[in-house]
């Protein structure tokens, strides 16, 4: 690990990610030990490793899966789904699943489509309604914190697309925790400081079975384009990804972008027909593209 000056053996690298794990957590505030945790498990390695390091620490998690009933083809949700579920039978751990189809009458695809957003846009539809999904889920089972698998070079890759744009909006709530706030569980990203081969060594190491496959509608994002370009200019500055993020975070800490006060629209409305905050005066972002898809396939 050239940015940490670091070479472990297997032994002395999985003793080195488990604690650095408890290291974030703790001088991030992100959790205690009580508190009950519902980790966002997609099947892939970073949620299946945060699940396994969160247990192995002795925290209290549960996981929650969405099958998005993407690419019937490849079933690439349905194998997501089982990776999902193995994972929790081999150690034992509680799992709830949704599956969109039956819960919303949708998949992730159909939405996009019945919204009339090209192939492109399909993320954008599947962000909100994965955000909203997790929030529900996280509400009823009155966990305390929710947390999700999101890795260094996510965040990275965010962060440069949030610059590029200079969206103010989004880079002020760029956080690896963002706080509860009415109608919003508390919601942390314990892996922020790991790179995705980092994670990718703990996953293989530990054994885990993850789902190797990426959704078939990554291959277009703008983010593993960003993603490139910052492993590019990590190769020949090691710790480049960590500088930027982690600069950026004491900026945000310093009062770069504070929110003014009178400017905070998330509390001031709920959704009319799910009861979650929104900005709008109506329905909120998933519900709207619920409610768009349903009319579109009444009258298709
Ligand atoms: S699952 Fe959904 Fe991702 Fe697939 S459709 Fe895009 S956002 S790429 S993490
Ligand atoms: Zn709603």
């Amino acid at each position: 690990m050239r940015q940490h000056r670091l070479i472990f053996c297997r032994e002395h690298y999985l003793e080195w990610f488990i604690n650095q794990t408890q290291e974030i957590i703790d001088h991030n505030h992100f959790f205690s030990k009580s508190a009950l945790i519902l980790v966002a498990v997609s099947g892939g390695k970073d949620s299946l490793s945060l699940w396994h390091v969160l247990n192995a620490l002795g925290y209290n998690v549960q996981g929650v899966h969405i099958n998005l009933g993407i690419d019937a083809d490849t079933s690439y949700s349905d194998k997501s789904e089982q990776a999902a579920r193995e994972f929790a039978n081999k150690l034992n751990l509680s799992l709830k699943v949704i599956n969109l189809a039956s819960t919303i009458g949708h998949t992730i695809p159909d939405l996009a489509r019945l919204n009339k957003r090209p192939q492109s846009r399909t993320c954008s539809v599947c962000g909100t309604v994965k955000r909203h999904t997790l929030n529900q889920a996280a509400l009823k089972t009155q966990v305390e914190v929710l947390v999700t698998g999101h890795n260094l070079d996510d965040e990275a890759a965010l962060l440069f697309g949030n610059v590029l744009g200079w969206d103010v909006d989004l880079l002020r709530r760029q956080s690896p925790l963002l706080l509860e706030q009415a109608g919003f569980v508390r919601k942390a990203k314990p892996f922020f400081r790991f790179t995705e081969r980092e994670i990718t060594a703990d996953a293989i190491l530990n054994q885990i079975d993850y789902i190797e496959d990426e959704c078939p509608y990554s291959l277009n994002a703008k983010q593993l384009k960003y993603k490139a370009i910052l492993n590019n200019l990590e190769e020949e500055q090691p710790g480049a990804k960590l500088r930027f993020y982690s600069t950026f975070q004491n900026a945000l800490k310093n009062g770069l972008f504070i929110e003014p006060e009178e400017k905070n629209p998330v509390s001031d409305h709920r959704c009319t027909n799910c009861g979650q905050p929104t900005t709008s005066d109506n329905l909120c972002a998933n519900c709207r593209l619920l409610s768009r898809a349903n009319f579109n396939s009444m009258s298709a």
